[in-house]
């Protein structure tokens, strides 16, 4: 993996974006973000992408010093990448740190609002499934799927989250430097599921704000049997332990909020 390793220059709130052949939808997403949080920095996490997506960033980042780049060597998946770029974070000390896609999902513009409400929380949650919340351009087959996955883990984990699967968040630095990122290899929606779970366990407070999730225009969706099974599987594990485990293992309700 070759890293950069650039210098922040002490700006405190970095967003992280995995790229995979997003060559098109790089630069509005970047432009938007400082369009939203002109301080932000912003952190390209590029896994060789076919399309040149990683030189790309390579020239915003020499354009524009809020900028930078982690090339990776191949498609490791989009956990693998946001964890390489929450290490890369930590080690330059960035004390609130962004995930968001780059196909414009997660809108730049809701940056403020999460941010804001860490105040109360050390994670918080861009949802679609709180009041206020909305997803544009979806089936309604994937948002059964969705809402569906939601609904189990929230039963299977009794943790009072309406949108686990969310792909994006604001974390504060003490809930990644204290998590074990090491031991994190759940894939696709699993990751997000897996994060969240940490850190309810960890006894961080969990908050939700409303987005409006777009999806994609074009590119082609990751969703498969794969995934879903996997996520079926570790959830209904990970309920299973808790309820056999010390019994109350999870935080107390109260201490999530939307
Ligand atoms: N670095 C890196 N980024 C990835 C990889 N796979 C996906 N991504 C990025 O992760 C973000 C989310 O991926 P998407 O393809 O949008 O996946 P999704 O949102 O789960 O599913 P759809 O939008 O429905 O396709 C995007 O910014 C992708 O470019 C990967 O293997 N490596
Ligand atoms: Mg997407």
């Amino acid at each position: 993996m070759a890293d950069r390793q650039a210098e922040s220059d002490g700006g405190s709130l970095l967003v992280v974006i995995p790229t995979y052949n997003e060559r098109d939808n790089l630069p509005p997403i970047v432009r938007r973000v400082h369009a939203a949080t002109p301080d932000a920095h912003v952190l390209v996490v590029d896994d060789a992408s076919p399309d040149g997506t990683g030189e790309l960033a390579d020239e915003m980042a020499g354009a524009d010093p809020r900028v930078q780049v982690l090339h990776r060597e191949g498609k490791g998946g989009l956990g693998a990448a946001y964890l390489a770029g929450f290490g890369w974070a930590l080690r330059n000390g960035y004390r609130t740190i962004v995930q968001m896609d780059a196909d414009g999902s997660h809108p730049p513009e809701s940056l403020p609002a999460m941010v804001d409400e860490l105040t109360d929380a050390d994670l918080v949650i861009g949802s679609r499934y709180v009041p206020g919340g909305t997803v544009v351009n979806w089936p309604k087959r994937r948002e059964l799927l969705s809402r569906g996955g939601n609904l189990y883990s929230r039963l299977a984990l009794r943790v009072p989250i309406r949108d686990i699967t969310a792909g994006y968040r604001v974390f504060r630095y003490d809930v990644l430097s204290e998590l074990d990122l090491d031991d994190v290899d759940s894939q696709g929606y699993c990751f997000q599921i897996d994060m969240a779970w940490r850190t309810v366990q960890a006894g961080f407070r969990v908050s939700e704000v409303p987005i409006t999730f777009t999806e994609r225009e074009h590119g082609y969706s990751k969703m498969s049997g794969f995934i879903v099974r996997e996520a079926l599987w570790r959830v209904t594990r990970w309920g299973l332990r808790s309820r056999l485990g010390s019994g109350d293992e999870g935080r107390p309700r109260d201490a999530v909020s939307a």
